[in-house]
């Protein structure tokens, strides 16, 4: 086995590195005090084949892998977390088709989300808490040709935009939420399916959050993905696919802030020379380079493994899903020990919104919290042991 990138990984580093600082870095700063959703960088993302980098071949992906996919969020995440987000919202919402999906249903869905003609999004989380997945609320009653879905799910990445929803509902209560739920694919414009509050964000607030409503909804029963229980196990596995994609996006924005913030140390001058010649200074930023380093290898390691896996729904060792987890987990807290290091580097200029470093300092948090807060991440971790 290699031990690092190979060329093509290096050429699509170097290629997204070069389209970010060209057309994704110049408007972040607008998109992010506007906090209204980007057509713009999903357009920009779709004429570059970054949708689909993960996606099976046969399905009109490139097949390049996840590592491909983590690189290519990084490096939008160092410029812009929430256009990182877009393949990372992407990746969500189409996994538990590409684990769980039968023929027709990729043959149907996959091509459109793989070349970013269509958007998709995941729909787990409930009001009540977005941890204790078993305990969710939503219920989808078997009718004829149809599941009849009713509830409402909460801080839903790209739902209003999306045109493909994959939602977790209860079609056997008395079994509980481990055994008695299923995933369906919900498309936009079904009947009874709204879009309900749109989130006001601290940071990522050129990404879309939103709450989705399911009145009545008549989904067909075709649209239901590996029958009925199967719900449970779909979103767990999902999420040990995805949540490596977050760290992307976590190591992306700890990146970007290093970068910036070691760039203002070599030419801010005090007490007569840069500051970086200042050891206070200087120690915060090689522990921020440590940090970046240690996150990135736990990160490569992981896509590495995973990618090489079957995307179906046999059972991944406990090894792989605690990799899975500390590379979400350890990527998420360097982020935000990067950036609150970052502004204290820019000092008063690190707080102010004329300086990108407080925005990624924002755009930090949130990855601490999705997909899985970092304390559930540890509980997952010593789950495997
Ligand atoms: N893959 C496959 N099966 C899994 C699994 C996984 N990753 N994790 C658990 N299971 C199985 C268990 O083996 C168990 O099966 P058996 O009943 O056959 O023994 C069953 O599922 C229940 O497992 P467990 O008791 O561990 O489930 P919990 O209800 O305690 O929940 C956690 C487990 C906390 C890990 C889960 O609810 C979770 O990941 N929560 C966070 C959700 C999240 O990320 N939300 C954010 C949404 S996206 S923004």
């Amino acid at each position: 086995m290699q031990y690092g990138l190979t060329e093509e990984q290096i050429l699509l580093r170097d290629t997204v590195r070069k389209l970010a600082k060209e057309k994704v870095e110049p408007g972040a700063a607008a998109r992010d005090q506007k906090g209204e959703f980007s057509w713009e960088m999903v357009g920009l993302l779709r004429e570059n084949g970054l949708f689909g980098v993960d996606f099976p071949e046969e399905h009109g992906g490139a097949g390049a892998g996840l590592l491909a996919l983590i690189i290519v969020c990084e490096e939008l995440s160092k410029v812009d977390a929430s256009t990182g987000m877009l393949p990372v919202a992407q990746e969500l919402g189409t996994l538990p088709i590409l684990l769980a999906g039968n023929p027709d249903q990729k043959k149907k869905f996959l091509s459109a989300l793989a070349a970013g003609e269509k958007l998709s999004a995941f729909a787990l989380t409930e009001a009540s808490g977005g941890s204790d997945v078993a305990a969710f609320r939503s219920r989808a009653v078997k009718k004829g040709d149809s599941y009849v879905l009713n509830g409402t799910k909460t801080f839903i990445t790209n739902g209003g935009v999306a045109d493909t929803v994959t939602v977790y509902a209860l079609t056997d209560p008395a079994k509980g939420g481990h055994k008695g739920s299923s995933v369906f694919v919900v498309e936009k414009g079904t009947k009874g399916f709204s879009v309900g509050k749109h989130e006001d964000k601290l940071g990522i607030r050129s990404s879309e959050t939103v709450e989705l409503i399911f009145e009545d909804c008549p989904v067909p029963a075709e649209n239901i993905l590996a029958g009925e229980g199967m719900g449970f196990a779909i979103m767990m596995k999902t999420l040990d696919f995805s949540r490596p994609a977050v760290g992307a996006q976590a190591l992306g924005i700890a990146a970007g802030a290093f970068e910036y913030s070691l760039n203002y140390a070599k030419e801010r001058v005090a007490f007569g020379k840069p500051i970086i010649a200042q050891q206070g200074v200087s120690f915060k930023l090689a522990d921020m380079a440590l940090n970046i380093e240690a996150a990135r290898q736990l990160l490569y390691k992981t896509a590495s493994v995973l990618q090489e896996l079957p995307k179906d729904m046999s059972r991944l060792s406990p090894e792989t899903i605690r990799l899975s987890s500390m590379s979400k987990c350890f990527c998420a807290d360097t982020a935000m020990r990067v950036t609150v290091e970052a502004v204290q580097v820019l000092g008063g200029y690190g707080y102010v919104k004329e300086y990108p470093v407080e925005r990624y300092l924002r755009d930090a948090k949130i990855t601490q919290i999705y997909e899985g807060t970092n304390e559930i991440q540890r509980v997952v971790i010593m789950s495997t042991y």
